[in-house]
């Protein structure tokens, strides 16, 4: 696909609560650790990629950044993970994503990104868990899979057939290389 196959997105805003954000339209969801790639694969759905924010530094406030993209809102969530020492799995991610998965009720559908040389971890087990309390279907997107080769790509799609009962799709991407995003762009109209 080309870039001009994509659509063109309007940036909505930054919000720090769920009850301020616009909810008109159905909304589909992208989070993940800090540095899974997130952005950069809302980027890579858009013919407009320069609209996306830069993620805010550790420290500073929490925000998902809203996007029109057609018919439908894609919510960019903080990244988690960043507290080294905590004795939870909630106090490694923002009140901010929590808020988000019990509240928004516009939601449709969450993709969570994972770095694919890492694996599942308790983290993403937890989120899982939430957003099927919420009966919202979980896409488990695997980031960056041009950094490995061949073999390692095989082992790697091994290693994630474990979760396909965890998960309603595994989608193994490249934003780089623009890997199977036209399937989310093709998931996202299905919606
Ligand atoms: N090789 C490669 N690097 C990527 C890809 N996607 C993201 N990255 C890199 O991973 C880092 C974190 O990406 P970013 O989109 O900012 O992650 P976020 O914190 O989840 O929003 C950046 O250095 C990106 O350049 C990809 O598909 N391939
Ligand atoms: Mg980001």
């Amino acid at each position: 696909m080309t870039d001009k196959d994509k659509k063109l997105a309007k940036f909505l805003g930054s919000f720090a609560h769920t009850k301020n954000m616009p909810a008109e339209k159905k909304e589909i969801c992208f989070l993940g650790r800090s540095n899974s790639g997130k952005s950069s694969l809302v980027s890579a759905l858009f013919q407009n990629p320069s609209i996306v924010k830069k993620s805010a530094r550790p420290g500073s406030t929490q925000v998902v950044n809203i996007y029109e993209y057609a018919d439908i809102y894609l919510a960019d969530l903080p990244g988690f993970g960043y507290a080294k020492v905590s004795r939870n799995i909630r106090e490694k991610m923002s009140e901010m994503i929590f808020d988000y998965i019990a509240h928004r009720e516009n939601l449709a559908a969450a993709f969570l990104l994972l770095d694919c040389k890492r694996d599942v971890g308790q983290e993403e087990e937890y989120i899982r868990n939430l957003f099927s309390d919420r009966r919202v279907p979980v896409q488990l997107v695997l980031t960056k899979t041009d950094r490995l080769n061949r073999k390692e790509k095989e082992q790697m799609k091994k290693k994630f057939s474990n979760y396909e009962k965890m998960f309603h799709n595994i989608i193994f991407t490249s934003a780089k290389k623009n890997q199977q995003i036209e399937f989310i762009i093709n998931f996202i109209n299905s919606l």
